[in-house]
């Protein structure tokens, strides 16, 4: 008995395995066939209404024209045809009917990468769509947006809504907590009356949306911080299309997304119904945050996988100095460089796009969900530089056409450059990070290191990863050994490091995915390549940072007097401060 138990242990798992390698074949196949459709369908009928779009962009019709107000925004053919396309795709949907149980959300994801970089940013009001989506899931609240929901997930595209997300304010869109200055006061039938100014609102063409307000109570008092924070659900317009108490004041000049209408909001007793519980709008928005963060990634990803399509084609046609200019050396050498980014990038928003599956199928393990949590923000981050530093070298790539507007090519660095900045700026998120790691007590950390471990487990027997994987486990090694001596340095230490924290944990996650992809039996040599050639990039700028010196104690002050030397202001500060001493 005591040897046959182990011998059907492992007679089980291999079961196991087998069964779900077969159900895996299964769906990939059914996916890989609707995949190939669409991607036809992108390529002809949906670029070419994205690149509309990019020429009419929408616009605001504040008066009708007898003078009466009327806040029409007007957006193109193309723009309302890619909201359609968007619901007979499933394009939500898919995400949530969950046919293929945990595999869902990869194929949905990999079908939003193929259309985001051509959709002419209706990739937005989709990232807020999900989010929304998540967020009514996860609340199950009744009435309306209960209704909502089966809207949002709709393939009907008669009854299928877009979402905004409206958190941004005045006083900015990262400290929300202190930020948001709207007021929710209750009615009697148990709705609310939302007044305040959201300062940009994406896509405010959407049907519904979540907003963020503080409830007022009986006295006329709210609650200051994040704590007072609750999280609203309103219809942006009535059954007769009038707007519900919301006056559009303008829409935004943006540097790019310029086919999003994105706008300035009044809201004047606007009827909302809450769907957080009190105090958690901030806990419970989390959840959309989560969701549009790796949207976000798979619209770096996109943009990211277009230009070196792009540029690559092009060095095959180009002729210059005698000779195709993919037939220069360092020019192949650029490309290459480009290439490994894009592999690397992919692999780390599929990861983060399988553990959600994972998630939302209840059969993620605690691992799993650690990982998830921070890899949302660590991905969004790292691959919103990572895409317009590419977008930037593959404008490069086409020399003066790459600057020319009737290419589409500088649309494509200007719509990345929101990437670094919607859904949390760079900083912002690298707190986060740090702020995850913190908060579990070295358990997501733990996840963190086990999972990187298993992934170059895989690669043991193959001798042309070894050096990778030696990299590899060094970089884990030296991130382990700072973030103990970060501990000891106190928090403004802390806090300095949180970017090069965060770029040491993409860069060792992306590599060992990528060494794990090269262990594949189905790996080309190009792979083991990529994965190589990852490798060789400093794997742990946190390391390299600390020896430095850039988190000790006298390094803030160093920076400081770097940064503001023979600036007025903060001359003027400082004397100010150096006056009212000698007062003192
Ligand atoms: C292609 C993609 C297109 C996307 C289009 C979208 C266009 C929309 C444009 C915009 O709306 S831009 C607005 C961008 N603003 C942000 O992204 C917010 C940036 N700020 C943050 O991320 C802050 O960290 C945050 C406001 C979320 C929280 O700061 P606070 O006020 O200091 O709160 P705190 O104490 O950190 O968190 C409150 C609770 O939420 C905590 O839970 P507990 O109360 O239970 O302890 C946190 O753990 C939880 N929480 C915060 N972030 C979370 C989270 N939980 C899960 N996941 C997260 N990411």
């Amino acid at each position: 008995m005591s040897c046959g138990f182990p011998h059907n242990r492992s007679l089980i798992q291999s079961t196991q395995q087998l069964y779900e390698s077969m159900v895996f074949s299964l769906v990939f196949a059914e996916v890989n066939q609707d995949l190939q459709r669409f991607g036809a369908r992108v390529s002809g009928e949906i670029l070419s209404l994205g690149q509309e779009c990019e020429v009419m962009p929408p616009r605001l019709q504040q008066f009708n024209g007898w003078g009466q107000r009327v806040d029409h925004i007007l957006t193109c053919p193309a723009w309302k045809k890619l909201k359609r396309i968007s619901a007979e795709e499933g394009l939500i949907a898919i995400g949530y009917e969950r046919k293929y149980s945990n595999w869902s959300r990869v194929y949905q994801a990999a079908k939003l990468f193929m259309f985001s970089p051509s959709s002419g940013m209706f990739i937005c009001p989709l990232a807020m769509t999900d989010g929304a989506t998540k967020v009514l899931e996860l609340t199950k609240s009744s009435g309306p947006p209960e209704e909502a929901f089966s809207h949002l997930t709709s393939r009907d595209p008669k009854l299928f809504w877009t979402s905004g997300q409206w958190m941004t304010e005045r006083k900015g869109g990262s400290d929300v907590g202190h930020g948001t200055e709207t007021v929710a006061c209750k009615q009697d039938d148990g709705t609310y009356k939302l007044f305040g100014f959201k300062w940009f609102t994406s896509a405010t063409d959407a049907d519904m949306t979540l907003a963020l307000a503080r409830i007022m109570d009986a006295q006329g008092s709210v609650t200051k911080g994040t704590q007072g924070l609750s999280l609203f659900f309103l219809k942006l317009r009535d059954e007769q299309g009038q707007l519900n108490g919301i006056e559009v004041q303008r829409l935004k000049e943006k540097l790019g997304t310029r086919q999003l209408p994105t706008a300035e909001l009044l809201l004047d007793g606007a009827q909302a119904h809450l769907v957080s519980q009190e105090g958690r709008g901030v806990a419970t928005i989390a959840n959309m945050l989560n969701v549009t963060r790796i949207y976000n990634s798979i619209c770096a990803m996109g943009f990211m996988r277009r230009i070196v399509v792009m540029a690559r084609e092009y060095a095959t046609q180009r002729f210059v100095f005698g000779k195709f200019i993919k037939d220069h050396p360092l020019h192949t050498q650029t490309l290459a460089r480009m290439e490994v980014q894009v592999r690397g990038g992919f692999l780390l928003v599929m990861e983060m796009v399988r553990l959600l599956g994972l998630e939302e199928t209840n059969m993620a393990s605690t691992q799993d969900s650690h990982l998830l949590r921070l890899l949302a923000s660590v991905a969004k981050l790292y691959t919103g530089k990572q895409v317009v530093a590419t977008v930037s070298e593959g404008l490069e790539c086409f020399g003066g056409q790459g600057y020319m507007e009737d290419t589409n090519l500088p649309g494509i660095l200007r719509d990345s450059q929101v990437l670094t900045i919607w859904e949390g700026t760079t900083n912002v998120l690298a707190l986060d990070t740090l702020q995850v790691l913190a908060k579990s007590q070295g358990q997501v950390m733990q996840a963190f290191s086990a999972s990187v471990q298993e992934k170059l487990a895989s690669a043991s027997d193959r001798s042309e990863l070894a050096s990778s994987v030696q990299c590899l486990q060094e970089a884990l090694g030296r991130l382990a050994l700072q973030l103990e001596k970060l501990l000891g340095q106190g928090s403004t230490s802390m806090e300095m490091a949180a970017r090069d924290l965060a770029y040491t944990l993409a860069r060792i996650y992306i590599g060992a995915l990528l060494v794990e992809h090269a262990a594949w039996a189905e790996a080309s040599p190009s792979d083991i390549y990529a994965s190589q050639r990852w490798c060789e990039q400093d794997l742990c700028p946190l390391d390299a940072a600390q020896q430095a010196g850039c988190y000790e104690a006298d390094a803030l002050c160093r920076d400081m007097d770097l940064v503001y030397e023979g600036s007025p202001t903060y001359k003027t500060k400082e004397s100010a401060q150096a006056s009212q001493k000698t007062v003192v």
